[in-house]
């Protein structure tokens, strides 16, 4: 008997991972690596907190609005209070902008190097009826000097300029997704340990998929081109899949192949999204993993940001159906142009 079949490997924790990739990070001084174990850390006590929501009292309303006009949930306010702790108690962020708050969360730790824009918990309106939800976070170095305030120009910048981005996914399993701008790697959390492993390494985007994501119930405020491209989905036999919340829906995509879309509509001139704390670090993530992703005419990591909480539209996932989104608003743009 082979003993050691016995007793089989548990795996490599997202801690050991992160420590043996620490050459991979541009600044290896164990920051960016304190930084990462800052958000696992809160990502962990939400979700407890979130297995827990049925049990007691902390689902449904909070009975306030976000800077959105959105009601907050009581696991957003609870959320965005656990995210925001670790980083302050982590000493790495100067500066936090939140989709939660109007304006900048300075933390006090002023020597700190970077700044993080958050999504503490994403599609939180379908905690009550226990559909997967998510937290979203870009992680950028401060352009302004250590020893003062994170300033807006630290909190506005591409996001090509990333260090780091990820997502948590709270669903069937807890899953930790993020890079470091070296692929995409993914944890997978074993509550009964308190660890994420390594469950998914090197993850790769199909160049191309047979699922398209889109709330059709706003159709009638679709551009043509945005119209045209739906249509073309359901003639090549693309199933439908959206389940209204982004994390979800992204991270099916990222690993089936597929495309998100929440595009400007006729309602939404912007679309929905946030660029700096949704759509920035999807875009990075799945470029990482060989996907695409653009506002329907651009690179969204290239989008020059204005305000801390602008809207952007979005159009991920595997690069053929992306840029065939694009070729089809392309059209529009074509048109309206000859127009004028
Ligand atoms: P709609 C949740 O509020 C969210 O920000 C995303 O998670 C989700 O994909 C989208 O909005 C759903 O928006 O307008 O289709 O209900």
């Amino acid at each position: 008997m082979d003993h050691n079949k016995l007793a089989l490997p548990v795996g490599t924790t997202l801690d050991r991972f992160i420590m043996r990739k620490q050459e991979d990070f541009p600044y290896a001084t164990g920051e960016l690596s304190q930084l990462l174990r800052d958000i696992a850390l809160a990502a962990k006590i939400v979700n407890r907190e979130i297995n827990r929501s049925g049990l007691i009292d902390i689902a449904g309303a909070y009975g306030s609005q976000n800077i959105q006009g959105e009601d907050q949930q009581k696991l957003d306010v609870i959320a965005n209070i656990r995210f925001i702790r670790a980083l302050r108690n982590g000493g790495e962020v100067c500066t936090i902008i939140s989709e939660e708050d109007e304006d900048m969360i300075q933390t006090g730790n002023n020597q700190g190097k970077y700044v993080v824009a958050i999504d503490p918990l994403d599609g939180s309106s379908n905690i009550d009826v226990n559909v997967s939800i998510g937290t979203i976070f870009s992680i950028y170095r401060r352009i302004s000097p250590t020893g003062t305030e994170g300033t807006e120009q630290d909190c506005l910048q591409t996001g090509t300029h990333q260090v780091a981005a990820g997502y948590v996914i709270y669903g069937s399993s807890t899953m930790l997704v993020y890079t470091t701008g070296n692929g995409v790697n993914g944890f997978t959390y074993e509550n009964s340990l308190g660890e994420f492993f390594l469950s998914h390494p090197h993850i790769t985007t199909p160049k191309t998929g047979a699922i398209y994501s889109i709330n059709e119930g706003s159709s009638e405020y679709f551009s043509e081109g945005t119209a045209a491209f739906v249509a073309h989905c359901k003639q090549q036999g693309y199933s439908a899949r959206y389940i209204g919340s982004l994390v979800a829906d992204f991270h099916r995509n990222l690993l089936k192949g597929g495309i998100y879309m929440y595009p400007a509509t006729k309602k939404a001139p912007n679309g929905k999204l946030r660029l700096m704390y949704e759509c920035n670090a999807l875009a990075f993530i799945v470029e990482q993993a060989g996907g695409k992703s653009s506002n329907g005419r651009s690179r969204t990591l290239e989008q020059t940001p204005q305000s801390l909480h602008e809207r952007s539209p979005l159009f991920i996932g595997s690069t053929e159906l992306v840029e065939k989104a694009e070729e089809f608003l392309a059209a529009e743009y074509s048109d309206a142009l000859a127009s004028l």
